[in-house]
């Protein structure tokens, strides 16, 4: 369940920010593995440019990606499956996104250096439905598609760039016009979402978001991973690994009816 202060922002404003949910312990050790890894960051070459050439998007270089986390070698994996079915965000999403819900993208990390370029808004809402990505209300609770559960692995502080969302644009009627998902127009609309190390920001796809270009001397660290109810899978889903254990596997189920015996964690 969420909060009462939580249920009334997610709907207010499309998203939540939940703070000190890892320990700065664990937040150490997260950090310590992916130095271990570091290796394998790719960053994204200008060809896959998200900026979209928007002056106030384009940066100097791309932002850095890596998956594969979960499969690390122990202990390196243990801080990004702790996250993947972390007790706080399964009281979050089992809301969010019903009892049941999955893991339908695999968690990655999404790295900024200083000057790393922003990414173009975008999101579901409006005119059309989404059947992947929406936001609705009925019969007294929410309804979520792709939802999206990041946790700050570095301090996100006012003005550092990152990732940023149209408040309460998840229940917008009309098309975010080109120039305000460029970033070109009623830039105050915007609001970076600033969430301190341990922290974990809670959206759904249907609130129009982006990222904006990194300007804090420290890199940005964001593990995001992308979770949807458990009737529905919008990538093509895929086997759950023999290391997962019954916890994991609960989030990682096939997607189905939670009818026909679907595991599901109370938190
Ligand atoms: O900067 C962020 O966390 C948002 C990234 C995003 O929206 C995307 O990769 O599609």
């Amino acid at each position: 369940m969420l909060t009462d202060e939580e249920r009334y922002l997610f709907d207010l404003n499309g998203y939540i920010v939940l703070e000190n949910v890892l320990t700065p312990k664990e937040v150490a050790d997260a950090n310590a593995a992916i130095d271990c890894h570091i290796d394998k960051m790719r960053v994204r070459p200008p060809e896959q440019s998200l900026s979209g050439e928007s002056p106030g998007l384009k940066g100097e270089f791309g932002r850095g990606e890596m998956g594969g986390m979960l499969a690390w070698e122990e202990p390196y994996c243990l801080p990004f499956r702790h996250m993947l079915a972390h007790p706080r965000i399964v009281l979050a999403l089992n809301e969010i996104l019903g009892k049941g819900f999955r893991m339908d993208h695999h968690m990655f990390l999404l790295s900024m250096e200083k000057g790393a370029e922003g990414h173009t808004f975008h999101g579901s809402s409006g005119p059309g439905f989404d059947p992947n990505q929406y936001y609705i209300w009925q019969n007294g609770r929410m309804h979520n598609g792709l939802t999206v559960v990041t946790f700050q692995l570095t301090d996100v502080n006012p003005g550092d760039g990152g990732v940023s969302v149209i408040p309460g644009s998840h229940k917008s009627n009309v098309a975010c016009p080109s120039s305000i998902r460029r970033y070109e127009k009623h830039q105050g609309e915007i609001r970076q979402v600033v969430c301190k190390a341990g922290g974990a920001v809670i959206f759904t796809e249907a609130t129009t978001h982006g990222t904006l270009p990194w300007t804090a001397d420290h890199p940005r660290r964001s593990i995001l991973t992308r979770y949807t109810a458990g009737n529905m899978a919008y990538v093509p889903s895929y086997d759950i690994p023999e290391w997962a254990n019954e916890r994991e596997r609960a989030v990682m189920e096939k997607p189905y009816h939670s009818r026909l015996n679907r595991p599901f964690l109370e938190e």
